[in-house]
């Protein structure tokens, strides 16, 4: 078995820019293909503005890179990576909403509510939900229908009040307010690593990935997943808006909890690291074939934005 200083030294080696370099096109092409221009024309372009965006496309890259971890073609699961980015860009449309976070900017351009007003805002984040599975469930090749089936339920619970809808449900609740870091977690672990999470094992389940690969894939990204957002919060006070994309120290204006405010810059981004070593280590026994997983895994502390 390869041991965990073997696969720091070999991802250290792996050249994460090159493997972007590759797979952010990809990712941009398939996602430009997969929602043309359409009659009603304004919706097709509010859900277009958004989808097509930019981004850093982390989850559906995390997605192929799981496919390939379990020694899948990543084809396999170009549909799902697809959906996932469409659920993505739906949470960010509807986040940025002005009964929720009221942000102008995403991804370094107006907020969809901005350019298409709200009611075609809510719709477009409503028709990018509904298309994503509507894509899985069309456009997935080569895969047994059971997998297509477990991955549809996996990424609709990921979504529902059990995932991104509940974590964001306490967010709002908790604004204002004292938390602990256990609510503040729970937030977190379902607004962001809930999505991390179903990019991660969906992408393994085009594969065909066994129950104890799912499992450890599944705390693999539960550890990224947080460890994303504790850096999501750092930036959110170190960064600047063009970095950023969005408005920065939108967090201390809203006067919401965040780790750096329970723990402090640094012992925040310590736990960060703590998290993604874990990560990293879960993946000893993926072999070389989880390269990709880890660079990414060391990546989410890395950023920049
Ligand atoms: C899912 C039905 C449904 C409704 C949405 C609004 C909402 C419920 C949930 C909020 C989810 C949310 C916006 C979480 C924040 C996640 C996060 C850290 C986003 C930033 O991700 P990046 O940095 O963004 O990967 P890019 O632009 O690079 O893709």
């Amino acid at each position: 078995m390869t041991s965990t200083q073997d696969l720091n030294t070999s991802t250290t080696a792996f050249d994460l820019a090159a493997y972007l370099a590759d797979r952010q096109p990809r990712v941009e092409a398939a996602l430009d293909a997969a929602i043309r221009p359409a009659y009603p024309d304004t919706i097709y372009a509010a859900m277009r503005y958004s989808l097509l965006a930019g981004g850093k496309r982390l989850r559906p890259i995390l997605c192929l890179a799981s496919c390939e971890a379990i020694g899948g073609n990543p084809d396999l699961a170009m549909p799902v990576a697809c959906a996932v980015e469409m659920v993505h860009t739906m949470s960010l449309i509807h986040d940025d909403l002005p009964a929720m976070d009221n942000d102008d900017y995403r991804r370094g351009k107006l907020t969809n509510h901005k350019v298409y007003g709200e009611d075609i805002a809510i719709l477009a984040g409503d028709g990018l939900l509904a298309y994503a599975f509507e894509y899985i469930a069309v456009h997935t090749k080569g895969v047994s229908a059971d997998r297509v089936l477990r991955a549809v339920a996996h990424l609709a619970r990921a979504v529902g009040a059990d995932g991104l809808v509940g974590g964001q449900v306490v967010d709002l609740e908790s604004e204002g307010k004292d938390i602990t870091v256990e609510t503040l977690t729970y937030i977190h672990n379902h607004k962001t690593g809930a999505l991390f999470e179903s990019s991660v094992v969906c992408g393994a389940i085009m594969a065909g990935a066994t129950e104890p690969e799912i499992e450890k894939l599944t705390k693999f990204a539960n550890n990224i997943g947080l460890a994303f957002q504790i850096i999501d919060d750092i930036l959110d006070i170190t960064a600047t808006q063009a970095e950023l994309g969005k408005t920065a120290g939108k967090d201390l204006e809203a006067q919401k909890a965040t780790y750096p405010k329970l723990w402090g810059l640094a012992e925040s981004k310590r736990q960060a690291d703590k998290l993604v070593a874990e990560a990293k280590s879960i993946l000893a026994e993926f072999g070389d074939r989880s390269q990709p997983l880890q660079a990414l895994a060391d990546y989410i502390t890395d950023r920049k934005n």
